[in-house]
């Protein structure tokens, strides 16, 4: 369990054996148990919960070490059906991601591995000993030496017991205090109202949307917002202990607490931010309605010095992004996000507080967790990125997406019905088209956008006859640029090229 609890607090954080088969006890058990165990426990309820647990566990482990030493691989099976019962309550929760499979798998693999060892050993020095009381009955002499076989097997024995318990301990101290200092992170962020914008969002436009099914909803809800960070584990930010430092070039140090940063009046849009590792094509990328304090404000308290040129942003583990500081400074809304979509920022998207700024690559601008903005020049400091590869300046490039029909699914012959998105985040989308085995380009019907930072849905429908297609889109943004025909990896500065896909139309 140990291990299992340990990789978890890397490979799946929000989720672990542990808590998911406590959360799937809990959605199982009758609404009559629940309303017991909490008049009984009280707000004790989930440690005991932990403790019942706990004491399950320990009577499968001693079931599963009496039944492998009397029968090889019978205690093996009682693990692996552990393991399993493991997985299927991953499988039920909502946190669960491809990767919270991996910890009860490894549970249960080093379960029945300890198992097979500890047995082996046990088993030689039973044998040992059974030996050495024949051969001292038969020397009957009072004079028997202990036989070393048997005292070594023994040993032995406890030597993998004690190394074992001695590793779970000290696992399960990390995994606890891991896990502990996220649930109270986890807690604390579930206590936190928001409050409401003073400066409101424009609401979503009636026809914003495409109304094409299949089409990925305009605004992402958070459960599918795509996470790109170097985060191995979620950073654990604790918002009553938060501090948000403004140092460096600047005419006065400012410090923010939390509750100075709620005590704002507060912006809430709809921002679309990007990955640049997005592929042409790709879905590192989503809408959300972001609610927090515009940086300028901050900023024009600091008073940045002449000469300075970038905001070096740094979040709680080290991590940091070069934004222009003209950018944070002219009249776009480039915020200290608290709130995603109406709720406090999930953890994973950088709960407390992050940066959002439209019209950027998030590797230049979307810190997470961020806790400090050194105001300083890109002559002087770089953000993490840059020296590995990456651009110093990352402004989105105009870009558009075919989201239906699925590349290389058959469609029937007849209206063929193409939808997707388009983005030029700032700038916005003037128009997008289409073109079929290298035709003409046709105008596709352009959704209202909701601002010209977000995505715009586009849709176009198409008679086809039977047969082969390739088909390509391009947008155009309201600078009348259109987007880069030349094919280029993401890597330094976003990728390029048109999004093409493959259409078998069927008679
Ligand atoms: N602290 C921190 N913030 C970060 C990153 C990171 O690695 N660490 N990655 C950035 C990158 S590259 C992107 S694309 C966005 C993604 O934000 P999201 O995970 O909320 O979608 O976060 C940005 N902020
Ligand atoms: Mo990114």
């Amino acid at each position: 369990m140990a291990a299992g609890e340990l990789v978890a607090g890397f490979a799946s954080p929000s989720l672990s054996p542990l808590t998911a088969v406590g959360g799937a006890v809990i959605d199982a058990v009758p609404p009559g148990v629940k309303d017991w165990a909490i008049s009984v426990f009280g707000t004790s309820d989930k440690a005991a919960l932990l403790v019942g647990m706990a004491l399950v566990i320990a009577a499968l482990a001693a079931l599963a070490g009496v039944l492998e030493h009397r029968r090889r691989f019978a205690g093996a099976a009682v693990m692996g059906v552990f393991g399993l019962a493991g997985v299927a309550a991953v499988l039920t929760r909502s946190q669960m991601t491809p990767m919270s499979l991996l910890p009860p798998l490894l549970a249960a693999g080093t379960a029945v591995a300890l198992l097979r060892v500890l047995v082996r050993r046990l088993r030689a020095s039973y044998e040992a000993m059974s030996g050495h009381a024949t051969a001292s009955q038969q020397a009957a002499a009072g004079d028997a030496m202990p036989d070393p076989t048997a005292v070594r097997s023994r040993r032995s024995f406890f030597q993998v017991l004690g190394v074992t318990a001695t590793a779970s301990a000290a696992g399960g101290v990390v995994a606890g205090i891991w896990r502990g200092a996220s649930m109270a992170v986890s807690e604390a962020r579930a206590r936190i109202t928001l409050p409401s914008a003073a400066s409101p969002a424009n609401p979503v436009p009636a026809d914003a949307e495409s109304g094409v099914a299949g089409t990925p909803p305009l605004v992402t809800p958070n459960r599918d917002f795509y996470r790109i960070d170097t985060a191995l584990s979620v950073p654990a930010v604790n918002p009553d202990t938060w501090v948000l430092k403004v140092t460096g070039m600047v005419a006065r140090e400012v410090q923010l607490s939390f509750a100075d940063l709620m005590a704002k009046p507060l912006t809430e849009r709809h921002i679309t931010i990007a990955c640049v590792s997005n592929g042409v094509g790709g879905d590192l990328i989503g809408n959300a309605r972001w609610l927090g304090w515009p940086v300028r404000e901050l900023l024009a308290l600091a008073v940045p010095q002449p000469g300075a040129d970038m905001v070096l942003s740094r979040s709680a583990d080290g991590w940091t992004a070069g934004t222009p500081l003209d950018v944070l400074t002219d009249n776009r809304d480039a915020m200290l996000a608290v709130g995603m979509n109406g709720e406090p920022l999930p953890l994973e998207h950088g709960f407390p507080v992050r940066l959002v700024v439209p019209g950027l690559y998030g590797y230049v601008s979307a810190t997470k967790w961020v806790t400090e903005l050194k105001v300083t020049r890109f002559a002087d400091d770089t953000g993490y990125w840059t020296p590995r590869g990456w651009s110093e300046r990352g402004p989105i490039k105009t870009s558009s997406r075919i989201d239906v029909p699925r590349s290389g699914r058959p469609v029937n012959a007849g209206t063929v019905v193409f939808a997707g998105v388009a983005w030029a985040q700032h700038t916005g989308i003037r128009k997008v088209e289409l073109r079929l085995n290298r035709g003409p380009w046709r105008e596709a019907g352009l959704a209202t956008g909701i601002s010209t930072d977000t995505w715009y849905q586009w849709k176009l429908a198409v008679d086809l006859t039977p047969g082969q297609y390739e088909v390509q889109v391009r947008a155009t943004n309201l600078a009348g640029e259109s987007q880069d025909e030349t094919a280029r990896p993401p890597a330094p500065d976003g990728a390029t090229g048109f999004h093409t896909i493959r259409v078998d139309v069927k008679s």
